[in-house]
């Protein structure tokens, strides 16, 4: 582990006293810790996810350029930014993200170019004629991975392909047209048409705590292999509720590893209020998520060094979270409202290996 001793708290923001007003606004009664900046303090990329308009946030720019080494734009490379309706393209918003990111020394991670959950209706429109859809299809892969090639380090180039519940994989709109197996591996072989350098990823979710659908998730990536998808790394989202087990998330990563690709942990955050149930102490859950984080950084360092693609962070400020959007009772990521690091960004530093 590349330590830098440099403490800082709020990423080198300048902090706010910490009023008791501004204590009250830390869920779970945390209070904000002092850390080295979590890209020096990890021998791999971190990451976090960006919003255009996040770029402008006067707060949170210098929080993410001391902390970050990799950004992943968090919606603005999807269908539902770039595809106009009439079937063209717009590249504004992810064009800024990747200038942010080189200006800013940082990697940049693409997310996502084929995702059942994102069907444009240009793409709908299309005529019934295969071959024209198949075409739009590559066209558009070459088209975005194409025009980051160069600076885009890795793809998350199909997103969320198992079915729910582990059984299967999922329909949509690319499965019905271009066939279940071969819509993936014409994805794969597009991006890598667009983009030679860049990592190939297969990325999903629940891989920690539904070893079914985990088990699916693996036999996928060999399926595609043998069919000549040229994967070179899986993601696990690892969005986790805090009550989860102990001993899932290690369990999970050396599994994945164990197909010899690179590892992406790709958007990890720890909902307080998606929790189960198991833990009953609603108090206590701070102290789950604290633990998670932990065994998340160590279990990820613990993975062969060159499989160690990167460990990306939903977000850093809760405020800034999906999860807090869906529920503002949420506190899921590693720094509060305020930008101040919490419990949970010292454990997930704390577990790190070197
Ligand atoms: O956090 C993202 C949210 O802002 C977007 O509105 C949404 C749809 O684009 O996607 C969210 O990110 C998702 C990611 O792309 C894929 N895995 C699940 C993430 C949370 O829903």
């Amino acid at each position: 582990m590349t330590l830098d001793r440099r403490i800082v708290l709020g990423g080198g923001l300048a902090l706010a006293a910490c009023d008791r007003r501004a204590d009250a606004q830390i869920p779970g009664g945390q209070t904000p810790v002092a850390i080295p900046p979590l890209r020096s303090a990890a021998a791999f990329p971190v990451g976090v996810c960006v919003q255009e308009e996040q770029l402008g946030d006067p707060s949170l720019v210098p929080l993410i350029a001391s902390q970050i080494s990799q950004v992943t734009p968090e919606w603005e490379m999807k269908m539902e930014y770039i595809v106009k309706d009439d079937g063209s393209f717009r590249f504004e918003a992810p064009d800024r993200i990747a200038a942010f990111a080189k200006a800013n020394g940082m990697r940049l991670f693409g997310h996502t170019l084929i995702w059942y959950a994102q069907v444009p209706g240009a793409f709908e429109r299309l005529d019934e004629k295969r071959a024209k859809f198949a075409d739009a299809y590559r066209n558009y892969i070459l088209a975005v991975a194409g025009r980051y090639r160069g600076q885009a380090v890795g793809w998350d180039v199909v997103n969320e392909a198992v079915a729910e519940d582990g059984n299967g994989w999922r329909d949509s709109l690319w499965s019905k047209k271009l066939g279940k197996l071969r819509h993936m591996v014409l994805a794969f072989q597009h991006a890598r048409e667009a983009d030679p350098d860049a990592v190939l990823f297969l990325n999903d979710y629940n891989l920690e705590n539904l070893p079914k659908k985990r088990a699916t998730f693996m036999k996928l990536v060999e399926a595609l292999l043998k069919a000549g998808a040229p994967i070179g790394g899986v993601g696990t989202q690892t969005h986790l509720a805090a009550d989860l087990a102990p001993g899932e998330i290690t369990r999970a990563l050396k599994d994945l590893a164990s197909l010899g690709l690179a590892v992406h942990v790709s958007e990890m955050d720890v909902s307080l209020t998606r929790s189960r149930g198991v833990l009953k102490d609603r108090n206590k859950l701070p102290a789950g998520q604290s633990r998670l984080y932990a065994e998340a950084a160590e279990a990820f360092s613990s993975l062969p060094a060159a499989q160690r693609f990167a460990f990306t962070h939903w977000g850093l400020r809760d405020k800034d979270s999906w999860l807090k959007r869906e529920n503002p009772a949420d506190a899921p990521l590693l720094f509060d409202d305020a930008g101040r690091p919490k419990a949970a960004a010292a454990a997930w530093i704390g577990g790190l290996r070197a």
